[in-house]
């Protein structure tokens, strides 16, 4: 028997997107009914923040495709991180109801799915299914120490991940003992997780607001899944593991400025080789999602510089443009447009120039930000007696100041 999974991650869910996001959505929902998959996956981050019960909100459009999905195949969602999906924001919908059965957690849970049957099951089936919600520090103290009968107070929270993947693993193969060397065939083991792996790329817009436990690919393996169907990284990539492959899906849209890479969603499917084995193929479906693209210009006089790079063509750009006040008051939005044909829509930002007090010739022409932070001390007559942490200070606010992640 094959199993075909349609694997979604961070839909990011929110009134600011809101029109975009209903458009792929419709587009996802027509492509899922011609796939025919056996689950519908959602592996995190289904909203993007906290939502409100109104018209304008995004609740009406998560609770109706989620429902439409379900017409298509029994649909799967586990809990993001706090940031995005807030406690309780996810099991609800558990309760919900549409053509197959939903299910949503936001702890770590064992169930199983029965392919003939196109429903979930705590006792047994053809695919074992191990669900992982964001692994916060407290979550992991809480609820997966308990699982494996560790102290999550006396041990460090990547070692009680690394043994409550383990005790996944051991689960794993015995689902999997019987004839056939070692497997039966048509059975299936699947993770579902929203976390970060080692090793992974993050893509060009995403920054990660919070203090990610990172899970090494080795820990990840020890689960001996054939498939972990991942969320929380936005940009899309796979990767082997010491047993089977593990992918994020990424975001179905270009959430950020710097995302260039196309979106897409993936189809995963699990035929059982001659050998015994579980073959997994994946294949991306690109979504009809414009990439983000900016771009800094300067001005001088009334002109915008010429030094603007290429390719925004069907993006949708934004221009930050720079230069003194009364020259960016003398450009139009129009001349933007103009300037920079065929973006699909534009966003035009206005940053004036900072006027620096020191001017002096020599602080000028010093290379780095720390040095003319420091000419400066000397040049006022002022003296540290921290200079390791003026100078870290420094670095920080230059790489703030380049538009890099100073961490
Ligand atoms: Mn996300």
């Amino acid at each position: 028997m094959d199993f075909r999974i349609l694997h979604t991650a961070d839909w990011h869910l929110d009134a600011r997107f809101l029109e975009e996001q209903k458009g792929i959505l419709a587009w996802i929902q027509a492509r899922a009914e011609g796939l025919f998959p056996d689950l519908i996956v959602v592996a995190g981050d289904l909203w993007h923040t906290a939502q409100e019960l109104n018209d304008q909100s995004a609740v009406r459009l998560g609770f109706d495709a989620i429902r439409a999905l379900s017409d298509v195949a029994p649909v799967l969602i586990v809990k993001g991180n706090n940031e995005h999906d807030r406690p309780g924001s996810i099991s609800w919908l558990t309760h919900t109801k549409g053509g197959h059965p939903i299910v949503a957690y936001e702890s770590p849970k064992r169930i199983f799915l029965n392919l003939d049957e196109n429903a979930f099951s705590m006792e047994g089936g053809d695919v074992l299914i191990h669900v992982v919600p964001y692994p916060t520090k407290a979550f992991v103290q809480a609820g997966m120490a308990q699982a494996v009968g560790i102290d999550g107070s006396t041990e460090e929270a990547v070692k009680i991940l690394d043994a409550y993947f383990k005790t996944l693993g051991a689960e794993s193969m015995q689902f999997r003992e019987g004839e056939f060397e070692g497997r039966l065939p048509g059975k299936f083991v699947l993770g579902v997780g929203h976390f970060n792996v080692g090793g992974s790329v993050l893509g060009n817009g995403q920054t990660l607001v919070s203090q990610d436990i990172m899970i090494p690919k080795s820990s990840l393996g020890d689960a001996a899944c054939d498939y972990w169907a991942l969320g929380h990284i936005h940009k899309q990539q796979d990767f082997a593991l010491t047993h089977g492959r593990a992918r994020y899906a990424g975001t179905f849209f270009h959430k950020d400025f710097g995302e260039l890479e196309g979106k897409s969603i993936t189809v995963v499917d699990m035929t059982d080789a001659s050998d015994g084995k579980v073959l997994v193929d994946l294949t991306e479906i690109p979504t009809p999602s414009k990439a983000m693209m900016s771009i800094d210009a300067t001005v001088e006089g009334t002109e915008i510089g010429t030094d603007v790079g290429a390719g925004w063509k069907d993006t949708k750009l934004r221009v930050r443009l720079r230069g003194t006040r009364e020259a960016l008051a003398a450009v139009q939005d129009r001349s933007v447009e103009d300037r920079f044909p065929g973006a699909y829509s534009y966003k035009v930002e206005r940053i004036p120039s900072i006027e620096r007090d020191i001017r002096s010739k020599t602080i000028q022409d010093r290379r780095s930000f720390p040095d003319q932070v420091f000419d400066w001390l000397e040049a006022t007559g002022k003296t540290t007696d921290h200079p390791n942490l003026v100078r870290k200070f420094a670095e920080k606010t230059e790489s703030l100041y380049q538009g890099e992640n100073p961490s």
